[in-house]
């Protein structure tokens, strides 16, 4: 039986601080229809995709803090994209800000079949940035602020055919997520990004940001034999400046797909399940060729660890 699943890429251009959420979610299911329309059975959408990327901001107003999480999903606004991935029968993921009944803050994401129904939830664990202001920046990157590190691990789902994970933004920079990923098996890692120029204020590395973005995806997609599902919010979001290049990448590391834009945009790419296996089986065979108890020597010790003095 072909796993073959045409998957999209729904980019997303800035999102404007006093955007509602019904326009949001407009926006949204616009590229659900069309990425059904090219044939999709799943579509991923960004990190934080319902509101601004407000941890740009130090926001003290308790009141307007909590207006950008969702406190129920779905919501009432919400709701209308279930029903539509129902009726099309495609499936999605979705980044949003939580805010639990106990009132703990995090990161979230969520995957939901082709029949409309939540299988999966996951909560960015690597949360860049700071939990104070930094003093004479135009932009802050507060998440550490807003947010608490997910408490449910990187675990994977069987749906839709195949073995499915997701991480989030800053998640694709550290090779933990994908491997914790990768020793289950997975197929596919789908993941939103919010991707701000000059966050770290240092040019050398500013100048590199899209190629970072790249590097990260396409070798965790090699290394561990997976597609990855990587999708920007992109452009000028009140007046900080984010990358796009959303991508589709192979488990060869080869993008298959890329936006070209930094506005709302679709792309898409059959993906063929089964194409990790001659790496799964040759190169990436986890159990002929690792070696956890090397690892472990250092792993098991928590912390950073420098070398020794000569
Ligand atoms: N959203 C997110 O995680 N963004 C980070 C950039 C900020 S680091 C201060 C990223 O890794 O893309």
């Amino acid at each position: 039986m072909t796993r073959k699943i045409i998957t999209a890429s729904a980019q997303m251009g800035p999102i404007a601080r006093a955007e509602t959420r019904t326009q949001t979610v407009a926006r949204l299911l616009e590229m659900m229809r069309e990425a059904h329309s090219r044939g999709a059975r799943l579509v991923v959408f960004t990190e934080m995709a319902l509101t601004t990327f407000f941890p740009r901001w130090m926001i003290e107003d308790e009141a307007e803090l909590d207006s950008f999480y969702e406190t129920e999903m779905p919501s009432a606004a919400t709701l209308p994209l279930f029903e539509e991935s129902k009726r099309l029968g495609i499936g999605f993921y979705l980044g949003y800000a939580e805010l639990t009944p106990d009132q703990h803050r995090y990161n979230t994401a969520i995957l939901v079949d082709q029949t409309g129904s939540i299988v999966g939830k996951y909560r960015k664990v690597h949360l860049p940035g700071w939990a104070e202001p930094l003093p004479n920046r135009p932009f802050q990157h507060l998440e550490k602020r807003y947010y608490e590190p997910g408490n449910l691990g990187f675990p994977v789902w069987r749906t839709m055919g195949g073995i499915m994970g997701m991480a989030i933004c800053n998640d694709r920079r550290w090779p933990e997520t994908y491997r914790v990923m990768g020793l289950q098996g997975v197929e596919m890692v789908m993941l939103g990004y919010n991707t701000p120029f000059g966050h770290l204020n240092q040019q050398p590395m500013d100048s590199l940001t899209l190629f970072h973005n790249h590097l990260s995806l396409q070798a965790g997609a090699y290394q561990n034999a997976t597609w990855v599902v990587g999708t920007a919010k992109c452009g000028n979001e009140e007046g900080s400046q984010m990358g796009g290049q959303s991508v589709i990448v192979a488990p060869s590391g080869e993008i298959v797909a890329q936006a070209v834009t930094v506005e709302d945009e679709v792309i898409t790419a059959k993906c063929d399940l089964d194409m990790g296996r001659i790496y799964k089986d040759t190169v990436f065979n986890f159990a002929l060729h690792r070696r956890p108890e090397a690892y472990t020597l250092i792993t098991e010790r928590a912390g950073v660890i420098l070398p020794e003095e000569p």
